[in-house]
């Protein structure tokens, strides 16, 4: 099935899947609204459409993406798997052999085509123009998400922005804090593309705010892909039809025109003022620093707007999926640069930028080693803390079996690296802001080459004896034959149901 067209066609899917949830009492967007998703989340619940929140004429939705199955439904998908195998297909595109080659060679190169966005001349996300007095924040149902934070946060936006010097186009997800019914500040973090752009400008830089895709339009704003690459094509290639755009009414950059709502604006250079706290994905509160300040020039919306939320905070939330679908999308662009990766995992309890488990074909001495730095060097993953390398074999979706490894194959003295490097925006653990120690764990098996003794040969049962008791079992009279799962909680089982391949 195509993945949805807009937001309503998204929230109509849910709807028909017994995936949400209609709140029709009063809620307040203040603190109230996260006290019910964060409850709704860590149960594995639906997505919820508040219908009246206090103080606005706007429904709010959140909690689209916050499962598993719902993440599948987004991208049209069994297996999150599913995405990547698109993208791996043209990636690994060979010189054509033969006519079905070259056939088969053109669709993915059209495929490819197609991805880029299309300027259309209208959008339903322009049906209502409001500019100079009309301009109002607060018709907008903005969360105020945990109570150590000082005003209401957009936390689901689509950021727009062009490279003034290549003009290609930047899309981003950064929460922006409510100063007035005006301005917001824009929490570029200093690793991001949006605020390259940002850094690049003299003077003002033009900045448009979709708020309301339809879900894999919203997921690419998340994507952590390389700066000259457009969002919004990888957005076209996974929906397979181009994201319509249409020229802003009052800033020269263009906007998805299925979106429910859209913010234009501008960024002075310079002009700054001290956004925060905020309570982030860290679990904790990330102090006050200095952000740009975006002042709105206009806010267009369709007729009947629906406003999307999103609530971070201590794992598991919401994001955790949008991360994971990252983990997935994303594992056969890293195959390309370090082709000796089979799998890897980013636990959510980690953070995402905390922990990174990698199996790898072992094939010389110190390759682990070799592995770990090419993680410090690769895209946003250069942030991550620890890496923790295990040998193809192991399922690195499994934390019993990473740990296992980690216990059995580690002399910490030999195979514990510590280094340092670029360190994530919002990490408050490192001494220095950015920068600081890193820990790789090599848990493969050593050879001699690399100063171990003889390595001993790992415990398995013969096939034969396996198939013999597979044939047999039903004989023993003894019920369970996954007795390990009893062991697993629930979280851990729904995980390696979603990465069983
Ligand atoms: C819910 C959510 C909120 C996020 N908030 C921010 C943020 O406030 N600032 C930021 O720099 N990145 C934030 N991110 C991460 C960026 O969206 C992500 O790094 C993305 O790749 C940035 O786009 P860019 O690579 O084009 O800069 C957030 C991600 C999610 C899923
Ligand atoms: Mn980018």
């Amino acid at each position: 099935m195509a993945p949805p067209g807009d937001l309503r066609e998204w929230i109509r899917l849910l709807e028909d899947e017994g995936e949400l949830v209609r709140v029709s009492a009063e809620v307040d967007p203040d603190l109230e609204i996260t006290e019910i998703v964060d409850r709704t989340v860590k149960s594995g619940g639906p997505a919820l459409l508040f219908e009246r929140p206090k103080g606005s004429r706007l429904p709010l939705l959140i909690n689209q993406f916050g499962t598993e199955r719902r993440m599948c439904l987004a991208f049209g998908v069994d297996r999150l798997d599913d995405v990547a195998g698109k993208l791996e297909d043209v990636l690994e595109m060979q010189p054509p052999q033969g006519l079905v080659d070259k056939v088969r060679g053109l669709r993915k190169l059209k495929s490819i085509a197609d991805s880029l966005p299309k300027t259309v001349s209208r959008g339903a996300c322009q049906e209502v123009v409001l500019t100079g007095d009309e301009i109002d924040l607060d018709l907008l149902p903005i969360q105020r998400c945990w109570p150590g934070d000082p005003a209401p946060f957009i936390t689901l936006p689509a950021v727009i922005t062009r490279d003034p010097h290549t003009g290609v186009r930047n899309v981003g997800m950064y929460r922006m804090q409510k100063i007035d019914s005006r301005s917001t500040y824009m929490h570029w973090q200093i690793h991001k593309d949006g605020r390259a752009d940002y850094l690049a400008t003299d003077g003002k830089i033009p900045v448009a705010v979709a708020l309301g895709l339809d879900p894999v339009t919203a997921y690419s704003a998340s994507a952590p892909l390389p700066k000259h690459i457009d969002e919004f094509m990888l957005a076209g290639f996974l929906r397979g039809e181009p994201v319509e755009v249409v020229k802003a009414k009052t800033v020269d950059l263009e906007v998805p025109a299925n979106a429910e709502i859209v913010l234009e604006g501008t960024i002075e250079k310079g002009e700054v003022g001290m956004e925060g706290p905020f309570g982030d994905h860290t679990g904790y509160y990330t102090p006050a620093e200095p952000f740009p300040i975006f002042r709105l020039s206009a806010i267009t919306m369709r007729r009947d707007a629906v406003y999307p939320s999103i609530v971070v905070g201590k794992p598991v939330q919401e994001d955790a999926w949008l991360a994971k679908a990252t983990e997935r999308i994303f594992l056969p662009a890293i195959k390309m640069t370090v082709p000796e990766i089979v799998d890897y995992d980013l636990p959510v309890a980690g953070a995402f930028h905390n922990c990174v488990i990698v199996s790898i074909r072992k094939s010389f001495p110190g390759h682990a080693h070799k592995v770990m730095h090419a993680i410090w060097g690769l895209g946003m993953l250069s942030l991550s803390k620890a890496v923790v390398v295990v040998d193809a074999h192991v399922n690195v979706h499994d934390y019993q079996e990473v740990f296992f490894y980690v216990g059995a194959n580690v002399d910490p003295k030999r195979d514990v690296v510590i280094s340092e490097g670029p360190l994530d925006h919002l990490d408050h653990a490192p001494t220095l802001q950015f920068f600081g120690g890193k820990l790789g764990i090599d848990a493969t098996a050593k050879t001699t080459a690399e100063g171990a003794r003889e390595w001993p040969e790992e415990i398995a049962m013969s096939g034969e004896i396996r198939e013999l008791v597979d044939r047999r079992w039903d004989e023993y009279g003894i019920s369970a034959q996954d007795g390990g799962d009893v062991v697993q909680n629930g979280s851990r089982r729904r995980l390696r149901q979603l990465l069983r391949r």
